[in-house]
């Protein structure tokens, strides 16, 4: 090993323990690029038209394909995973909300984590520039993540940890500097199917493709358009979000709960019944849930998604 590369495989153990103590579950570190065989993979998928009505999908590929974009020079990305899985007896709901979107809005939060790892990077990296992400920018963040070695990119078109599951968000920080990489994670679904049987819209169209007309999370959380008739009742009580393809998911019965506070579920949304939902004022919806990322749907669209919710749980009745 050169010198350099021993100061390279040192900042980056300096960097992961702290991580650790922020409470990332990982961190891993990938080359600042992506392939042509993602590229195609994205370009595909646009040309069929999964994107829906993101149209910000479309007109940003360019950048999503090119991290230099974010920031010209970058050498490597610290992917991050942050768990988020509320638990299961204690978990207070309601279950027609998905659980990324309990607690507080993900955004502010990781935000935060990564603010507080900075002085760690910039000290371990002396002069480094660093630009972090989460959602935020235009980004292919499953694909970094398993090239970082965090998981691999499961038929359920989430990124999976071996042992630990999929209830976590990503985000990343790309950097100036070359780290050592970690090796890609491997795949590990085998030949289960339970996510692409049980998706109740059939909406993974192959294994981690997922069409997202046709996506519950889709049309309760991105697309404020009329939902295809067949899809209305096949979406059952779901209002924000759809965790079914994570719900059956073999791996996910070994998540912990999460130790970021800021992911706790909330109690206001807690107590909240799908009719006090159909009829909630807009003051109150901005009140319960003030600083979550339901509010950003917008109330029109939450309460459009309840009232299918409803109607779906009365017709079962
Ligand atoms: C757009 C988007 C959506 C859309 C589209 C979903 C999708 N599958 O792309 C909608 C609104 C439907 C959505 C839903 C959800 N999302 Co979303 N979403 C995003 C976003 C902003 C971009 C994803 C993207 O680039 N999609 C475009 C397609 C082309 O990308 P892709 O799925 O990676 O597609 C690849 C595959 O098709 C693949 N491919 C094609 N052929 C083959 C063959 C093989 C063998 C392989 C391995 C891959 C492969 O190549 C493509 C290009 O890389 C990311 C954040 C980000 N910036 O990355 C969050 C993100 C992916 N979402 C996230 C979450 C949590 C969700 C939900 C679980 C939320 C919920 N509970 O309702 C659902 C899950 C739905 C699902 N099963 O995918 C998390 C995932 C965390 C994780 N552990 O993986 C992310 C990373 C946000 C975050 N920062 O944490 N999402
Ligand atoms: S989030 Fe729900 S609707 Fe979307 S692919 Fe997964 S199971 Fe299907
Ligand atoms: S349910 Fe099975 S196929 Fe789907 S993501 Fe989990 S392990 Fe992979």
């Amino acid at each position: 090993m050169t010198h350099t590369e021993a100061d390279g495989a040192d900042a980056k153990r300096r960097i992961q323990a702290r991580a650790r103590e922020l409470g990332f579950l990982a961190l891993g570190v990938a080359p600042a690029s992506v392939p042509d065989v993602e590229r195609e993979r994205l370009l595909r998928w646009l040309g069929a038209g999964y994107h829906g009505s993101m149209s910000w999908m479309e007109t940003q590929k360019e950048l999503r394909l090119d991290p230099q974009s974010l920031l010209p020079g970058a050498r490597s990305i610290l992917m991050g995973a942050f768990n988020y899985y509320p638990g299961g007896a204690t978990n207070p709901g309601p279950t027609w909300i998905s659980r990324y979107a309990r607690g507080r809005d993900y955004h502010k939060t990781i935000r935060k984590l990564w603010r507080a790892l900075l002085p760690t990077v910039e000290d371990a990296l002396p002069g480094v520039r660093a630009r972090w992400f989460v959602d935020s920018a235009p980004m292919l963040e499953k694909y970094h993540a398993e090239r970082a070695g965090i998981g691999w990119r499961a038929k359920n078109a989430n990124v999976i940890r071996k042992g630990e599951g999929s209830w976590f968000f990503l985000g990343g920080m790309l950097i100036d500097r070359p780290l050592p990489f970690d090796s890609p994670a491997i795949d590990h679904c085998g030949s289960c199917t339970l996510c692409i049987d049980a998706c109740p819209t059939g909406a993974i169209v192959e294994p981690a493709v997922v069409d997202s007309n046709r996506c519950i999370s889709y049309f309760t959380i991105e697309h404020d358009g009329p939902i295809p008739d067949d899809l209305e009742e096949q979406a059952g009580e779901w209002v924000f979000g759809c965790d079914v393809c994570q719900e059956v998911c073999p791996w996910n019965r070994f998540e912990s709960e999460s130790t970021v506070s800021d992911f706790a579920p909330r109690s206001d949304p807690a107590s909240l019944t799908l009719e006090q939902a159909v009829d909630l004022r807009k003051s109150d919806f901005d009140r319960i849930f003030r600083g979550m990322a339901v509010r950003r749907a917008g109330a029109a669209l939450f309460q459009k998604s309840a009232r299918r919710a409803l109607r779906n749980r009365e017709r079962e009745r």
